[in-house]
């Protein structure tokens, strides 16, 4: 029964911390789910650090109800209107930053440097961004094209939004998706991963402190195919906006088309690291380690193929291996940890037989490949490791593993290195590595890839756009791009002699 802690915060619904109750925000109020209870589990130590009921099918009835009655007056919000309450948004998050943090390390496993450092405050980035992009939805500049009419351009928003977010990076993903939707005038129904709903709740609270009017923005929780499929088959969504798998993405796709809803996918990545001979090589060895390791290896973006010139090939691999028998794994609040575990034992396991498999079929980990014993072997816990004599058509080649290994390849052309980075079929980012302007600028412009960098390998920033090339899925997250996908563009056409009878 969802009403029954209605008005209440998450906070004081779950004071000790231990069990929650709320598992849904819907029109204003927070409730609980009376569905399968869910746990929420520590994978640093595999403990259960909450347990909630969760939503079922008539949840995400009345959280769509809620955001379709929301809507037309959170739509004809000007802008000025919209921003002043995504700036709250933002001061509200801030205030809770310390609590943010420590729900995030807490369901994920990540350190507490990782979440202080680029989760939570890139989140807060994000939301102050679309504050300000509210503010700036413009329509193109009118013009007279026949002699006889005046065209402009409205840009509107579309409706209600159903979003499904994954647990790689759970704040940043939830905000990913709620801050351009709403800031273009569209209200949202989000489901975050079953996994790690806490801080999702946690900006749910801060959307109510922030006064952003009820049913604007909605929460519900639960698994994929109970409460994730139930929202995206609902005919009253104007929009879904899914991160996650390609499979998954699939299924939703399918289920969009039957009504019709337009779709924004992400659907993950598997970003080649190419290493040209002219390289600053210590560069891109560190370079590799913290872009293959980032998260845990578990961001759609990590370097997971290295494509390494011959003449360099050896002293890469050796200085990369080097590095990551130095990585300390540990727990969350450890200062000493530069690598959590992976989010759930299931994701561990999935890594630990991707690396099997390439291990026999005639694949070699350098380093790591092992699942670590000791004080760490309560944890999902699995170390860094390198692979080579991977075949490119194999599977820890080609599919994405989500985990903290790289897979390092030698090429003896930059024609072949380039073919053998986009021999893939997914094409999320790409990073080249050169000394040269005309190689840096041969990459960007020939790696099949919705981000490349050059000279480096991970940073995104709020201004500009992430999103996939072929079967990392379509649209962009985040900069004004993103408010491209949540609008929907009129044609104005009047007639300007009144000759028309
Ligand atoms: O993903 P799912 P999983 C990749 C990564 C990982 C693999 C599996 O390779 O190892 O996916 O992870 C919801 N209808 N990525 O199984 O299933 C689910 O509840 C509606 C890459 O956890 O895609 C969760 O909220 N929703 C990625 C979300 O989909 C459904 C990030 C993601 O879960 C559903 C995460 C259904 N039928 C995993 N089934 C990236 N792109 O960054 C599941 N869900």
């Amino acid at each position: 029964n969802r009403t029954s802690h209605a008005n209440r915060s998450v906070s004081q619904v779950d004071p000790g911390g231990t069990v929650s109750e709320a598992s849904n925000y819907i029109g204003g109020s927070f409730g609980r789910g009376s569905a399968e209870p869910l746990d929420v589990i520590d994978p640093a130590t595999g403990a259960v650090v909450r347990t909630y009921g969760s939503d079922d099918a008539s949840s995400v009835a009345a959280a769509v109800a809620a955001a379709s009655a929301a809507y037309p007056e959170w739509s004809r919000a000007t802008p000025a209107e919209r921003s002043g309450a995504l700036h709250a948004l933002a001061a509200e998050l801030t205030a809770r930053e310390d609590e943010l943090v420590t729900q995030e390390c807490l369901q994920t496993g990540k350190p507490r440097r990782l979440a202080a450092g680029f989760d939570v405050p890139g989140s807060i980035d994000n939301v102050q961004f679309f504050a300000g992009a509210a503010r700036r939805l413009d329509g193109m500049a009118s013009g007279e094209y026949s002699g006889d009419h005046t065209s402009s351009i409205r840009r509107e928003p579309i409706g209600v939004v159903g979003s499904i977010a994954p647990w790689n990076y759970p704040l940043q993903m939830a905000v990913w998706k709620v801050l351009p939707a709403i800031a273009a005038g569209n209200t949202i129904v989000l489901k975050p991963a079953e996994n790690t709903p806490l801080t999702t709740m946690l900006l749910a609270e801060a959307c109510e402190a922030a006064g952003i009017p009820a049913g604007v923005v909605n929460v519900v929780n639960g698994t994929g195919p109970a409460v994730g499929s139930a929202l995206v088959s609902s005919p009253d969504l104007a929009m879904t906006s899914f991160t996650g798998s390609t499979a998954t993405g699939r299924v939703i796709a399918g289920l969009a088309a039957v009504n019709g809803t337009r779709l924004h996918l992400e659907l993950g990545g598997k970003a080649p690291f190419v290493v040209f001979d002219d390289a600053d090589l210590d560069a891109a060895v560190h370079g590799a380690v913290a872009g293959s390791l980032i998260n845990t290896g578990q961001d759609c973006t990590a370097a997971t193929r290295a494509y390494v010139h011959r003449s360099v090939f050896d002293e890469f691999v050796a200085g990369v291996a080097d590095l990551m028998r130095g990585i300390r794994l540990g727990t969350q609040d450890d200062p000493d940890t530069d690598l959590g575990p992976l989010v759930s034992f299931r994701q561990r396991d999935k890594v630990a037989g991707m690396v099997e498999k390439a291990v026999a079929e005639g694949a070699r980990a350098v380093c790591g490949g092992t699942i670590p014993g000791g004080a760490l072997a309560d944890g999902a816990f699995y170390e860094p490791t390198l692979i080579v004599d991977a075949a490119q058509d194999s599977s820890i080649v080609q599919d994405e593993v989500f985990g903290p290994v790289l897979v390092a390849i030698p090429f003896d052309t930059d024609d072949e290195g380039l073919a053998l980075a986009n021999d893939c079929p997914f094409g999320l980012a790409a990073s080249a590595w050169t000394g040269s302007v005309f190689r840096a600028h041969r990459a960007a412009r020939e790696l099949a890839a919705g981000t490349v960098w050059i000279n480096d390998h991970i940073p995104i920033i709020s201004e500009m756009p992430h999103g996939g090339y072929k079967a990392s899925g379509y649209g962009k997250d985040m900069s004004a791009y993103s408010l491209d996908d949540y609008t929907q563009l009129k044609h104005v056409m009047t007639e300007l002699t009144g000759a028309v009878q």
